[in-house]
């Protein structure tokens, strides 16, 4: 078994003392250097020093989305102007982005973290792999890109979009690691079917796809249409971007780089924190970065923790699947219902399509789900008769699932916009 580094392997007790370190340096230079967070740390009564065993960290104050916004663009950063090398952003839907900022040490220990990541999904200096991350603000070009050059391996800077020629490309080229968004990933694989690609012509053994939710059954669905093993990759931008966590050929989980990250489940209401096995709200505190470092960072993502050993031999705990946002979650009439729970259904009916959208309305003061969901070609020219049946099946068995009643509307293939990065899955007319 290889490891890019030796770090993902070490004692717990060894790891535990490496973060115990790493948490004190962190939590006392935020204290001298960050003005905001030397006033949250005094709101709680902290003094530098105070950090004496890693259950000590949950005394300290969360920080959220909005207190990067309240201090826009750079106001969180530990380091002078001049000390940062690069800059990203997210976009977010409302308001202002989230700004991040790297010293030339944070994108050396960022390039490492996204090897370690290639490493764990199969790849070696021999693999050329294909980034189909988006370039620019967004972490995921950028970030797969400096891991795959650190790890040794052939970068191949594709960027999204222009489908046809990532396809020509990645069959001229013998591209062998996909990285893309896995909604983009059975994109790439459907327009490979319309020009007559055949997964023979292809040399791609491995995708590392991530940054938007996804359900095990679309997981089968691409490692059977492109014929490579599909490993999930998490990351988000406030706390470094992609190669915060990857699974394993074992595929239980995500590993967390825990010498760089320490990762808790809380409970999104009361902030209290969970136990292992619990789902709630993942957190993570920055021990490893110098630019921006945010303690007890509230990400809204679902997951929850697994420490039980992996047979890989990685010693850093695992978090489950991400399966939803705390605020992505719709409530219909009540009821909480996440998009990845509506994919999963229609993903095991036989002749619907992976490409669905959620449209939520309100009409005459009820909330109206309509799912709408591609089928196959073959299907789509059966008989009506037919077409009704699979209506009702379809939404027989999302309101079973759900605990709530749904309209379901069949669309003609290829009418629902295909995704090029993150796939947009619910349009929510009811804040328009
Ligand atoms: O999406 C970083 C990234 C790039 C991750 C490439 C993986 C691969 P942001 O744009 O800041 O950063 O978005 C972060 O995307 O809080 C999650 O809600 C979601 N997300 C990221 N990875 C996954 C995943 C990048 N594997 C936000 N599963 C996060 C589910 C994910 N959701």
């Amino acid at each position: 078994m290889d490891y890019f580094n030796p770090v993902e392997v070490l004692e717990r007790e060894r790891l535990e003392a490496l973060q115990l370190q790493r948490l004190r340096d962190t939590v006392d230079r935020l204290y001298q250097k960050v003005p905001f967070y030397r006033k949250k740390l005094e709101e709680v009564g902290f003094r530098p020093g105070d950090i004496k065993s890693l259950e000590d960290l949950k005394k300290l104050p969360f920080t959220t989305k909005d207190d990067l916004r309240d201090n826009y663009p750079f106001g969180l950063f530990a380091v002078p102007m001049r000390d940062i090398v690069r800059l990203h952003a997210s976009s977010g839907t409302t308001g202002k982005p989230t700004v991040v900022g790297y010293t030339a040490n944070d994108i050396k220990v960022w390039a490492d973290l996204v090897a370690r990541t290639i490493v764990a999904a199969g790849g070696t200096q021999d693999d050329i792999v294909h980034v189909a991350y988006g370039y620019g603000l967004f972490t995921g070009g950028l970030g797969l890109h400096y891991g795959a050059e650190m790890l040794g391996a052939t970068a191949l800077p594709m960027s999204g979009g222009n489908t046809k020629r990532q396809i020509r490309l990645m069959v001229d080229f013998g591209s062998t690691i996909l990285c893309c968004t896995p909604s983009y990933a059975l994109n790439i694989a459907e327009v490979m079917r319309e020009m007559g690609v055949t997964r023979d012509q292809i040399k791609l053994k491995a995708g590392i796809l991530g940054a938007e939710p996804w359900t095990d059954e679309m997981r089968l669905q691409i490692e059977e249409e492109l014929g490579i093993s599909a490993h999930d990759i998490y990351g988000l931008s406030e706390v470094v971007g992609p190669g915060v966590s990857i699974e394993c050929v074992e595929k239980r989980g995500l590993h967390v780089f825990e010498d760089c990250f320490i990762p808790e489940i809380i409970d999104p209401d009361t902030g209290e924190t969970l136990p292992p096995g619990q789902r709630g709200e993942l957190v993570f505190t920055n021990i490893n970065k110098e630019g921006l470092a945010l303690l007890r960072y509230r990400t809204r993502d679902i997951s929850a923790l697994d420490v039980s050993p992996c047979p890989c031999g990685r010693t850093h705990v695992r978090m489950m699947r991400v399966t939803g946002r705390t605020d992505d979650m719709l409530i219909i009439r009540g009821v909480n219902v996440f998009p990845s729970q509506v994919e999963a259904v229609l993903m095991q009916i036989p002749g619907v399509s992976p490409h669905y959208q959620l449209v939520v309305d309100r009409v005459e003061n009820l909330d109206v789900l309509e799912v709408q969901v591609e089928v196959s070609p073959q299907v789509f020219s059966d008989e009506i008769k037919k077409l009704e049946e699979l209506e009702r099946k379809i939404q027989d068995e999302v309101q079973s699932y759900l605990g709530v009643s749904v309209k379901v509307r069949l669309m003609e293939p290829r009418s629902i916009q295909r995704s090029e990065g993150k796939a947009v899955r619910v349009i929510d007319r009811r804040k328009l």
